[in-house]
């Protein structure tokens, strides 16, 4: 090692010299400063690995599971080897022919690193390929034993549970916040074999039959030309198809929603989409719609700041969902069902059920709650987890079971094919993270990236050579049981049934149920959306599709694009709202709220140290914003600068008392981090302040703080000041629970 140090050496002076012509030191060069930190030379303890890290399954003629100790692959252990387990001596230099000759072939270590590199990446998801996962428990209530026969229901049952979270259009590295569908996909880890709810955060969908898939989704992605725009839907080929195809109008209202904008995963809803039949165990079957329910609530970014957030912080939403599961505020949603008569006809109130482009409102059927879902870990390895999951719908346990909705029907085969392309091959599952843990006994076998071992000469039925094993399972064993629902005679046919027709009166539902500040988001929405496309057809034929919504909708976004209104072309019943689908007006609770607090260092410190620790009890999360980092004295340490924080970060903002300015001061316009206390005169101050109020967050001021307030001339509802740190702590929590100061959004709808 020393002989190689000299050698090293050598090289550096040499090139020491050879650069010798440029006034720069070289680090590392003999007589330079030594480097600050020293490789460790003891390994450390490896930790254990987690269980999903476990090595792959070799399962056993009997279905046992065998064998997992000796083929464990996470990465621990004292000494770097290859992947066959050879010690390194070296991987920092390849094999040459002297130190300045050219690199010998046979360097199989450099080969190997190579190349296994260079095969590093997997194709990304056609869609869904940003997302973000974590892992958890799901524990049963039993309230569904009445429906479902599935033991994962039972009460008090608890099963582990990955979820993947995830925007629909953008590549993986595009922004968390754009305006798009999230998906929302679970899969339980149950007794009874994996079962997967591949859902989303809008419980329609744009088409009503799986075949046109490639079609709305070439239309949203990205132009195949230029390939822009990324992770959007203001683009003509977006708007061409909806606007032809007006099925997708509901689920396109959604999105202009704030539904299309959420704050957080942690505060969305999830939804199956399709309904579902049920089997219990008295042999009862009935048609259900899945339901997750946020605790937090549901809550949404305003457009401005989704914007902002896109460009300042990317991985806002994975960023989140990782730092609440770290903190300790692990999300927790409630699984609830809705929860009808299998009827032949499949309809409900008028509503059909089988068409994936209806609703069925929270008002006629009630969600009843059935379980609760609560994340715990976050992933230890992107890729192994998140990237490599692979969810299906078609993954079923006994009492859950498939209904003919066309779109389901067609995903139902698409989930597996993807797969077979995106990971590479047919053994999926046998990666750790798809992994059962319900013992596996197929008679799947060979394929590539096998990794089982199977043992045993008849994978094959009826044999005898294996002893028959395995044997079908009936249903006291636990087995699947397809219902045998009847399929009454009928010509095969490229049709829909006639009640697919209506396209337009659950978009007004939607409309008529949203409050005055959320119809206003939504006008505002299509107005950017449409105000983003260059073909003027498209603009006036999706006007049309707005008039035959609402023809205050219509006008409103025909005035924004500078077009005529067009009359209504559509008549259908005038349907009731369902309250239950506005965002506003309920109180929720504030775990894991982020609250923004400006100190200034030569302020009062002391009353900064109780609020924060006040903040913290009730389970916010205070970040403090000072005009330097590190240490601020009392204790406190500044998490952010002023060049660092950004309004957006925040759900609420605090200033705390701050120095008066000097007299004479100029407002600093172009004042950096580490410049003296600038607190009152900062114009970054002056930004997060009224960033807040734009976006209608509660502000909160004490002390000397208060005076910014008034300088910014911040007020009026949602604003609370006081003396006293106390005080205005309990107004900010009483406000964050409405998520927004409703009232501050002018609305003219
Ligand atoms: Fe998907 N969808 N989908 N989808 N979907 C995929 O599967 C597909 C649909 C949903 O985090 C793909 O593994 C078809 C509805 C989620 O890994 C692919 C149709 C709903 C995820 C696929 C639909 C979803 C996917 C891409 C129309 C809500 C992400 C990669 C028939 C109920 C899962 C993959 C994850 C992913 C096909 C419609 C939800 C290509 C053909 C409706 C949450 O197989």
């Amino acid at each position: 090692a020393k002989k190689a140090a000299k050698k090293a050496g050598d090289v550096v002076e040499a090139v020491a010299q050879a650069v010798s012509l440029v006034d720069k030191p070289v680090p590392g060069a003999p007589g330079s400063e030594p480097p600050a930190f020293e490789e460790p030379t003891e390994p450390r303890t490896p930790p254990a690995p987690k269980p999903d890290q476990a090595g792959p399954q070799v399962v056993s003629a009997t279905g046992e599971p065998a064998g997992d100790d000796e083929l464990v692959r996470a990465q621990h252990g004292e000494f770097l080897t290859t992947s066959t387990g050879l010690r390194l001596r070296d991987t920092d230099h390849s094999l040459k022919a002297g130190p300045r000759g050219p690199t010998l072939l046979q360097d199989h270590h450099l080969r190997e690193k190579i190349t296994h590199f260079d095969h590093e990446r997997i194709p990304e998801r056609v869609v869904h390929a940003r997302g973000a996962g974590a892992h958890g428990v799901f524990v049963g209530y039993g309230t569904a034993d009445a429906v479902s026969l599935a033991e994962f229901l039972g009460e008090g049952v608890e099963t582990p549970v990955f979820v993947r979270f995830s925007t629909v259009l953008g590549s993986r590295g595009s922004a968390d916040t754009v305006r798009d569908t999230r998906g929302f996909a679970t899969k339980f880890y149950t007794e009874q074999g994996t079962f997967d709810l591949v859902g989303n955060n809008i419980p329609v969908f744009f088409i009503q039959d799986g075949i046109k898939f490639p079609d709305v989704v070439h239309a949203a992605k990205p132009h195949p030309d230029r390939e822009i725009p990324q992770a959007q839907s203001a683009h003509d080929t977006f708007w061409d198809f909806v606007s032809l195809h007006t099925e997708g109008q509901h689920h396109t209202m959604w999105n202009m929603s704030d539904r299309g904008i959420p704050r957080s995963y942690r505060t969305m809803e999830g939804f199956g989409v399709h309904t579902f039949r049920c089997l219990n165990a008295a042999g009862e079957t009935s048609l259900v719609k899945f339901h997750w329910k946020p605790r937090l609530g549901v809550h949404s970014l305003v457009w401005e700041e989704a914007q902002l957030l896109a460009g300042l912080d990317p991985d806002f939403h994975r960023r989140d969902l990782y730092d609440a599961i770290e903190s300790g505020a692990h999300p927790q949603w409630e699984l609830g069902v809705q929860v009808f008569p299998d009827v032949p006809e499949q309809v409900f109130e008028g509503i059909d059920l089988l068409d994936p482009t209806k609703i069925v409102p929270e008002e006629l059927a009630p969600v009843q709650p059935i379980g609760l879902l609560t994340l715990t870990a976050n992933p230890t390895n992107f890729f192994a987890e998140t990237e490599q999951v692979a969810f299906h719908v078609g993954h079923l346990v006994p009492g859950i079971d498939v209904t003919d909705d066309p779109l389901l029907q067609a995903r139902l085969f698409s989930y597996v094919d993807t797969q077979l392309s995106r990971l590479g091959g047919p053994n999926f599952n046998q990666i750790p993270i798809n992994r059962p843990h319900a013992p596996v006994n197929d008679m799947l076998r060979d394929g590539f990236h096998q990794h089982a071992d199977h043992t045993g000469v008849a994978p094959y039925r009826p044999n005898s050579l294996d002893g028959g094993c395995p044997f079908h399972a009936g249903s006291t064993d636990g087995a699947f049981t397809d219902v045998p629902v009847t399929v009454p005679a009928a010509s095969k046919v490229r049709e829909n049934p006639a009640s697919y027709d209506d396209h337009f009166s659950q978009v007004r539902l939607f409309w008529t149920s949203m409050t005055p500040v959320e119809q206003e988001h939504i006008v505002s929405a299509y107005s950017f959306e449409l105000g983003k496309c260059y073909e003027q057809a498209i603009k006036e034929r999706q006007l049309v599709a707005l008039a035959n919504i609402d023809d205050e909708l219509c006008s409103r976004v025909a005035q924004g694009l500078g077009l005529p209104a067009p009359e209504r072309t559509i008549e259908y019943d005038e349907p009731e709202p369902s309250p239950a689908l506005s965002q506003v007006g309920e109180i929720w609770p504030t775990d894991g709220r982020m609250v923004g607090v400006v100190v200034d260092p030569a302020g009062d410190l002391e009353a900064v140290a109780e609020m924060r620790e006040t903040l913290l009890a009730a389970g916010l999360l205070p970040l403090l914003i000072a005009p330097h980092g590190g240490d601020l004295g009392n204790g406190l340490v500044a998490q952010r600068t002023f060049a660092t924080a950004r309004s957006v970060e925040f759900d609420a903002i605090v200033v705390a008392g701050a120095a008066p300015p000097a007299p004479d001061a100029v407002p600093a316009r172009d004042a950096k981090a580490g410049d003296a206390s600038t607190v009152a005169s900062d114009p970054r101050v002056g930004l997060l302040v009224e960033e807040c109020f734009r976006h209608s967050k509660s502000i909160a001021a004490f002390g000397e703080g208060r005076s910014i307030l008034d300088e910014l001339a911040i007020s009026g509802a949602g604003v609370t000041t006081s003396d006293d740190a106390a005080d205005v702590v309990d107004d900010l929590m009483t406000l964050l629970g409405a998520h927004r100061v409703w009232e501050r959004f002018a609305t003219t709808v």
